[in-house]
């Protein structure tokens, strides 16, 4: 490592003191003006976990997604593209907290994690960065390169501006591919689109079945799905790109994107009410990791398809896939959801499909660690964020009956769709690009419109509100956060209010990203449900 001068000299550049970091439901995200010290720190960390995992290139992603323009934020990933290990969150934390007290505190946490972790500081690592179309990402991508310089032999990779998922599957790559292999984004554009070739030659798919329409949130989405469509004929004048002015910082999620058109529950700026049913719209957020879709029934009326609905989507047709395929006994298909799911969606996938339902805390890295134990784990928030996930038996038992020409036509077409999909989907991580291939694929396949995806199940009125509260951290939960256990009593209180209303459920969680407490509740009407927001709401203030 640097001898001492030489350490504060760089921590200077970039360090103010004063502020408490805690990595998050996403990573660090913050107002960028108090981000310098944490990616400072975040640089040396990376590199820290790079050594730990004997030179294995990490990610490293600043974006702080679907939060306002002046915001940003930096997460950590692991060597096969998912979320850092949780037990070197709280590493992260302690040495983006000791830099912020003081020089000497930064050294000695840092001598300290050093020693714990028996690392050898200058040892080879190898890191991998981007940032998303924010104005401050320059800035701090700077203070996080000086952070790696604190280990002297860290190489360190910038990709520029990429979505969170391409950042994602690029650190997956290059520690799969030979070393010599060029890592660069057109890797993740042949991927998908190589998946989507296959799928389309295999289900005579000529052209997207109806117009699409784009909204990037005027993020980076914007420039990197025009550079994916446009690299094939056959999306050629049926998709559009809204919100895409990725160059003008202050236009980032403002009035669109997926966090906006899920929140308001309406459309975006830059959509109108086009009543053709041939048309469907999506919204992307600001880093692209998630999405939601949505059209305008005959009436006019918004009607959005969520992750609960594009959960249900990818569960119907995988399941009837795997029965094309007599693979339904082997292998074990089920979903994961959030406390957020709307009730008709879980009925559906528990009544309707029989398909198994798990239920984690907020966040993609509960989802996914609970995805993982399936073989076609298929899990979404409701607000988009989601993918599916195979297991290395899924691959195995494909490849082998694939393998084996006994079957008949249907099933072995039925083998060679999912081994397609299997591609197509981004594993790493919800990816709104590959997310949005993927449902137009199964629609495309099965021949739906956007109004018979929507009519598989009829979601419940629900309201999402946010209380400002004194002190969040008093909110604690249980049962994957549908039950409060502390304020005591509290609990009581709402199932006695729930108990009132039809067909009602709600609960109260500190929210892992802003300085709230969120409300949420659904009951069989849109009033009930509104009214019943607002009463849980009033207890809880
Ligand atoms: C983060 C999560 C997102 C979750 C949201 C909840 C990741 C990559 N992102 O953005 O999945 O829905 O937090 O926010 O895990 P909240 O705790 O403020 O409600
Ligand atoms: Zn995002």
């Amino acid at each position: 490592m640097l001898e001492r001068k030489a350490l504060e000299s760089l921590y200077e550049k970039h360090c103010k003191r004063g502020f408490t970091y805690a990595y998050g439901t996403a990573g660090f995200r913050y107002k960028a003006d108090v981000l310098d010290t944490v990616m400072f720190t975040t640089g040396v960390l990376a590199g820290l976990r790079s050594i730990y995992l004997k030179g294995q290139t990490v990610g490293v992603m600043i974006t702080a997604s679907h939060n306002p323009p002046e915001d940003n934020g930096v997460k950590i990933v692991d060597p096969r593209g998912e979320m850092l290990e949780q037990s070197w969150e709280k590493h992260a934390t302690d040495l983006a907290n000791s830099a912020s007290q003081s020089f000497t505190s930064f050294e000695q946490k840092l001598q300290e994690l050093i020693v714990k972790l028996q690392l050898n500081s200058n040892a080879h690592g190898s890191i991998t960065v981007a940032r998303d179309s924010r104005e401050s990402g320059p800035r701090l991508l700077t203070a996080f390169k000086t952070g790696t310089l604190v280990l002297p032999n860290l190489l360190v990779l910038d990709h520029g501006v990429l979505t969170t998922p391409q950042l994602h599957f690029l650190t997956s790559k290059a520690n799969e591919l030979p070393k010599n292999t060029s890592i660069d984004e057109k890797l993740y554009y042949q991927e998908f689109l190589s998946a989507w070739d296959e799928i389309a030659e295999l289900c005579g798919i000529q052209s997207l079945p109806y117009a699409l329409t784009i909204d990037a949130a005027n993020g980076v989405g914007a420039p990197k799905v025009k550079e994916m469509l446009s690299q094939r004929e056959m999306f050629n004048n049926t998709f559009r790109v809204v919100n895409d002015d990725w160059k003008t910082p202050s236009a980032l999620n403002h009035l669109c994107g997926a966090d906006f058109v899920k929140t308001n529950q309406k459309l975006p700026q830059g959509i109108s009410n086009d009543t053709r049913a041939e048309h469907i719209n999506c919204s992307f957020d600001g880093d692209a990791d998630r999405i939601v879709f949505y059209y305008c029934d005959l009436q006019g009326q918004f009607q959005l398809l969520d992750g609960d609905k594009m959960a249900t989507l990818f569960a119907k047709f995988f399941q009837e896939l795997t029965q094309t395929a007599h693979l339904q006994d082997e292998l074990a298909l089920g979903v994961v959801q959030t406390a957020y799911a709307n009730g008709s969606s879980t009925r559906y996938l528990e009544q309707v499909l029989g398909t198994p339902v798990k239920c984690t805390p907020t966040g993609v890295k509960h989802l996914h660690h609970e995805a993982v134990k399936f073989d076609i784990g298929i899990y979404f928030e409701a607000n988009g964020h989601g993918t599916v996930v195979f297991s290395t038996k899924f691959s195995q038992l494909v490849d082998q009956k694939l393998a084996d020409a006994s079957h008949s036509t249907s099933a072995h077409k039925a083998l060679q769709i999912l081994s397609s999909f299997s591609k197509l989907i981004n594993q790493t991580v919800g990816d709104a690009i590959s997310d949005m291939l993927g449902v137009l694929a199964v629609l495309s396949i099965l021949k739906w419109s956007p109004q018979k995806w929507d009519q598989e199940y009829t979601d419940l009125p629900n309201k999402l509100i946010k209380v400002l509260v004194p002190d969040r951290t008093v909110f604690k939960t249980t049962n994957a956060e549908r039950q409060l256990v502390s304020p005591v009593g509290l609990q009581d209180q709402i199932d006695a209010l729930v108990a009132k209303f039809d067909t009602a459920r709600s609960f109260v969680r500190a929210s892992g990203t802003e300085d709230a407490v969120r409300v949420y509740a659904e009951a069989a009407t849109r009033e009930q449900a509104d009214r019943l927001a607002s009463v849980v709401g009033e207890l809880v203030e």
